[in-house]
């Protein structure tokens, strides 16, 4: 009975944790994205060898951000991150039109993955300050988001240099963390005061 009114009390007003795993192709933003969402700058950054983990409070909810390196050979790793995942951050160079394929590729094994399927997804499709960059629509098909079925997901244009979209991102996912909370969604981690 405790328990059932704390968890009423959460969903409500209390804070929320939320385990996200970030992946996509090197250079695509990543820990570019992670920093400027933790300090608030931009560092300069090296390729990801391994991950950077950070937590980044946002309103009421502390998301537990996982970054984890995208180069090719350390593609195989990522599943290692999935278990007990509530939200997937897909970053994407919009400028990498040749690669928008490989990104499809990479992105739909993730998704299907038995681990990931209660995961909800959010697109940052990135480098929008950048001439020539897709827009979010053509990384949406590019991605095949469309054609998901019984999934949620959102995709939002962003810019990591200037912090362009990435908190409208934040927000999208808070929002649905709390939909899914009051829907009574179990690994949805919560945490009172
Ligand atoms: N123009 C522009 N450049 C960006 C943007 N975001 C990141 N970059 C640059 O893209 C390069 C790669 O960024 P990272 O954040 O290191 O990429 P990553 O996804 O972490 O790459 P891996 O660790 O190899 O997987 C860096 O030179 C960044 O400065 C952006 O929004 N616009
Ligand atoms: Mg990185």
């Amino acid at each position: 009975m405790g328990q059932a009114f704390r968890k009423l009390f959460d969903t409500f007003f209390g804070n929320s944790e939320m385990r996200v795993v970030m992946l996509g192709l090197d250079a695509a933003g990543k820990t570019t994205i992670l920093y400027k969402l933790h300090i608030g700058e931009v560092l300069s950054t090296v390729p990801t060898i391994g991950f950077n983990v950070e937590k980044v409070q946002y309103k009421n909810v502390v998301f537990t951000v996982w970054d984890v390196g995208g180069q090719e050979k350390l593609r195989p790793l990522w599943r290692h991150y999935f278990n007990n995942t509530d939200g997937l951050i897909y970053v994407v160079d919009s400028l990498d039109r040749e690669r928008i394929g490989k990104a499809k590729q990479e992105f739909q094994a993730i998704i299907r993955d038995p681990f990931m399927l209660n995961a909800v997804i959010l697109v940052f499709a990135n480098k929008q300050d950048m001439k020539g960059a897709m827009t979010p629509m053509e990384v949406c098909e590019g991605l095949g988001l469309y054609d998901l079925k019984n999934r949620k997901w959102h995709i939002q244009g962003a810019c990591a240099l200037k912090g362009d979209g990435l908190y409208e991102g934040l927000d999208w996912l808070s929002s649905t963390l709390k939909d899914l909370k009051a829907a009574g969604y179990s690994s949805v981690g919560t945490s009172a005061f």
